[in-house]
């Protein structure tokens, strides 16, 4: 069977779901309901950096990219995190998922507890955006075609072991069930659009991996942080 040039790049590509941070040992314990309120508390607090600079990313790449096409649809993840007129949007509702955790709006805004790889990474991922070609960025944002196992994995891990936390609080998970099928279907669009030649399709798979290594990192430095009562950490 002729396995075309198009099918073995989407293989490439989905084959970075084997690097995908669902992998990551905290994300394991957490979907076994094995963290503490503290774990909790910290993960949240530091993805916060990570909600907070998705806007700015993005805007980047809409910066980058002269295709009005594109930048029309590219535009709505701004909307989806910052809120519009009627939509308070993906940073409210993480923060409404801190407050359901425990923590102060105030808090998480002001990031004292964002550790240093978390602050690295993020920051990382938006130079990245700002700094490559915008097909590249479009690229790294793939890793949405693994979220949606994880998020539904993650919801029902909420759901069942940290019942302390309000359920309201999971509204972020759940709109992102649709938005980030919706966002990555149209970023694998894009990506088979622009990139064509095998060197295009090299630097769209690196660009992936790169994105996989800061969703790792950053949990490598949250699992650090706060690590479970079996281990002490450095906090
Ligand atoms: O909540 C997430 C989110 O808003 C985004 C935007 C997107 C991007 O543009 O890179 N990636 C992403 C992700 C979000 N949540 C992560 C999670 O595990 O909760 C997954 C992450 C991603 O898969 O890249």
């Amino acid at each position: 069977m002729v396995v075309s040039e198009t099918e073995s790049f989407i293989e490439a590509l989905r084959a970075q779901s084997q690097r995908y941070h669902s992998r990551h040992p905290f994300h394991a314990i957490m979907n076994e309901g094995g963290l503490s309120r503290q774990q909790i508390q910290g993960w949240v607090a530091n993805r916060f950096y990570y909600q907070e600079n998705i806007p700015r990313k993005d805007a980047a790449i809409l910066a980058n990219c002269p295709d009005r096409e594109v930048r029309r649809r590219w535009i709505r993840r701004i909307h989806d995190h910052d809120g519009t007129a009627d939509e308070e949007g993906g940073i409210e509702a993480w923060l409404r998922l801190g407050e359901a955790a425990g923590l102060t709006r105030e808090e998480m805004w002001d990031e004292r507890h964002v550790v240093p790889g978390v602050r690295f990474a993020v920051d990382a991922y938006v130079t990245f955006a700002r700094t490559r070609p915008w097909v590249e960025a479009v690229a790294s944002s793939l890793t949405e075609l693994f979220a949606p196992d994880l998020m539904a994995e993650r919801l029902a891990a909420f759901e069942r072991f940290y019942t302390w936390i309000d359920p309201a609080g999971l509204a972020y998970f759940r709109a992102r069930l649709t938005q980030a099928p919706r966002d990555s279907e149209h970023a694998l669009e894009v990506v088979m659009e622009h990139c064509r030649t095998p060197d295009e399709q090299a630097r769209a798979v690196a660009s992936l991996s790169f994105k996989n290594d800061v969703l790792w990192s950053m949990m490598d430095s949250i699992d650090r942080a706060y690590p479970g009562s079996n281990r002490q950490g450095n906090n």
